[in-house]
């Protein structure tokens, strides 16, 4: 019951979620009755909508093993099926990573992954698309204790030759402590584990990783290289009893800050198993300013924020909650950690939500919204010109209308100028997007693999993830120079509509190459910081290290099709709000001298010409509020996009307006 908290937040969480989908929904029913929309809008749209509706919050917990990790989790979630759910004994237990989580389409299971298939080319997430490749057990959701039973495989072993566990990458010499093993060994049964049950967290969305401790992290890189960098959040726990050890330090410095390098929120340090502080000490001041000093010291060694440390105790907590013990579950200290996750952790990720409707559909919604604004702006102008001029004589209407000629010819010209300068952007972004064309980026892994070939051991493959990191690098610094040029064309093409005609300000949408090398670099020092950190462990064995380069690049690989994909969008959308601009604009000027021809030609037809803008003002007014509210539920205002920003740091670059010309020079 005290979980309502997180729960609450939670749910919350996901109607701001849902409520996005809806709008982002709305936006394209639209642009679908207007006609306002083009297979790339569609496009940026339906990835939107995809990235919404597979949301998922992730919750990590990594440490060494017997800090407690798995009794968090029961206590913290499954307090109120009144069991201790999920294995957790003195000793090593939990044996694989496993992940809670709700399936809709696969019910109540659990699935586990036989560790032989480590001897397969496969990576586990490609392995998560197999179904088949699982061992299932269904579980009975009205019966804690057949799910309990259930899960007592997540700490199976079994014993194999030594040999065998080598070939594995298993094998590792601390865990015998100089003791030789004998000729077998025992291994964990399974690889992975994926939990299905219809939990009400669960079924929001939330995601439970359980890692083992001892080497887990080290052994399977697609958990410190994929999973832990993608959650929402990191527990890393350590406990009160032993404080921060050797073990519990090289961990943090070498899988859990790394994993995090790119977001340094959401990491947060649980101190566990406070009560075994309770004991000894009489008073709670005693009690607490001997946890205060705890945490002190861990946040000096672990060099964080003593706010991201959460002294508690897990075991006491469930307890506490089992037996709805509210004095103990204070003294617990539980509350104070899902408070936090449910505030700081999830009203991040709702910010972070909001972000990426911006960044992703933000210009288009702006766009859309601008292009109304003046339409709707420049009829009413219109209507208010018509009835000025009916009581003017017509000395006053031919001026004008000589004027709105003149204004149309150099409109004309701007537009021919326009055409120039979208075949330079059209040629420039055809260059860009062949050098960033997957087909390149294969030819440079496959050509360097080819090269390295014979080379299998650690030092070969290393160098191979360096020369495929250096030529991407180069590929990349390549189209710098020449993105830049892009962007600064198609930020003067749309200026010089704005100065010279009165176009109403659109932020163009920009495209820039630094998020694609900043990626590359992170995932590169990622793979070092990996590589070093392995040097001691599992990680010597080739097995290990080649899956390990063959995720990385794999993964530079996808940066190299994500900056090509978004190069593809930008080329296709980056002028399309100006060309419809311009287009308004066009009919804009025939509709004002065709006003101007009937304010000369009769009362009536002055009259009728009234009526005919009056009448096309309304829809279009309805068009807008319409936009308004869409762009309102969206929050757009509320969040600065990336794109903005980009755009600014332009800014100042800048010196002033190039003409047209010299740009299609
Ligand atoms: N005194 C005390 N013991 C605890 C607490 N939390 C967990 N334990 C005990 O510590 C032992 C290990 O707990 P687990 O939850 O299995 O630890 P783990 O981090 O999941 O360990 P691995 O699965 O082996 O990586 C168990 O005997 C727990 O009962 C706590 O808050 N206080
Ligand atoms: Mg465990």
């Amino acid at each position: 019951m005290k979980m309502r908290k997180f729960e609450q937040q939670l749910q919350a969480y996901v109607q701001h979620r849902e409520h996005l989908i809806v709008s982002v929904t709305r936006y394209q029913a639209w642009l679908d009755r207007y006609e306002l929309n083009s297979v790339s809008m569609n496009e940026s749209i339906r990835t939107m909508l995809e990235t919404l509706r597979s949301d998922r919050i992730t919750l990590a917990f990594a440490a060494e093993f017997s800090r407690g990790k798995t009794e968090l989790i029961n206590a913290m979630f499954f307090a109120e099926t009144g069991v201790r759910l999920l294995p957790s004994t003195p000793g090593r237990t939990t044996m694989c990573p496993t992940e809670l989580l709700y399936d809709q389409d696969g019910g109540n299971y659990i699935r586990l992954l036989a560790i032989e298939s480590r001897l397969d080319k496969l990576s586990l997430s490609e392995y998560k698309q197999r179904s088949e490749s699982w061992m299932q057990i269904d579980l009975d959701c009205s019966s804690p204790a057949q799910m309990q039973e259930a899960f007592k495989e997540l700490i199976a072993v079994k014993r194999v030759s030594l040999d065998q566990a080598k070939k594995l990458g298993l094998y590792h010499e601390d865990l015998y402590r100089g003791q030789a093993p004998d000729d077998s060994v025992e291994i964990p049964c399974w690889r992975h584990a994926i939990i299905s049950f219809p939990h009400h967290l669960l079924k929001e969305g939330l995601v439970i990783l359980d890692t083992p401790g001892l080497n887990a992290l080290g052994s399977e890189p697609e958990l410190t290289l994929n999973m832990l960098p993608n959650a929402q959040a990191v527990l890393f726990v350590l406990a009160a009893d032993t404080g921060v050890t050797k073990s519990d330090l090289d961990m943090w410095r070498n899988h859990v800050r790394g994993a995090r390098a790119k977001r340094k929120s959401g990491l947060i340090v649980v101190m566990n198993k406070v009560d075994t502080l309770w004991d000894d000490l009489g008073s709670e001041a005693d009690i607490d300013a001997a946890i205060r000093s705890q945490v002190d010291t861990t946040a000096s060694i672990l060099n964080v924020d003593e706010s991201v440390i959460f002294p508690v105790s897990a075991k006491q907590g469930l307890l506490a909650k089992v037996k709805s013990d509210q004095q103990l579950l204070a003294k617990s200290r539980l509350i104070g950690l899902e408070e936090y996750l449910s505030t700081v952790v999830l009203d991040e990720r709702q910010q972070l939500l909001v972000g990426s409707v911006v960044d992703g559909i933000g210009h288009l919604v702006n766009a859309s919204w601008t292009i109304l604004a003046s339409e709707v702006g420049d009829l009413g102008k219109q209507l208010e010109e018509v009835h000025h001029l009916g009581g003017e004589n017509q000395s006053a209407t031919v001026k004008l209308m000589s004027e709105t000629r003149e204004e149309q010819n150099r409109y004309l010209a701007s537009v021919d100028k326009f055409q120039a300068s979208r075949r330079v952007f059209s040629s420039q972004t055809a260059r860009l997007l062949e050098a960033l064309s997957p087909q390149r980026t294969d030819e440079i892994i496959q050509r360097t693999k080819k090269q390295m070939t014979g080379s299998l051991t650690t030092v070969g493959m290393k160098r191979v993830m360096r020369s495929v990191f250096d030529e991407l690098r180069d590929v990349l610094q390549e189209v710098v120079r020449s993105t830049e040029e892009t962007r600064r064309l198609v930020k003067t093409i749309y200026k010089i509509f704005q100065n010279e005609h009165g176009f109403k300000e659109i932020k163009p949408q920009l495209f820039s190459i630094r998020k694609y090398q900043l990626e590359l670099e992170l995932l590169f020092e990622e793979g070092e910081a990996f590589r070093n950190s392995a040097s001691s462990t599992l990680m010597q064995q080739n097995l290990v290290v080649q899956k390990i380069y063959d995720s990385i690049i794999g993964r530079a690989r996808k940066v190299m099709e994500m900056a090509h994909k978004d190069a593809g969008m930008w080329r296709a959308m980056a002028l399309s709000p100006l060309l419809r601009q311009i287009k308004d604009h066009k009919k804009m000027i025939e509709s004002r001298l065709e006003s101007l021809r009937k304010v000369n030609m009769s009362k009536e037809h002055l009259d009728a010409r009234i009526q005919e803008l009056e009448q096309a003002v309304a829809p279009l007014r309805m068009q807008y509020d319409e936009l308004e509210e869409i762009r309102k539920a969206m929050q757009m205002d509320e969040v600065a996009s990336d794109d903005m920003m980009t755009d600014m740091a332009d800014e100042e670059r800048d010196i002033g307006l190039e003409p047209l010309a010299a740009m299609n020079g």
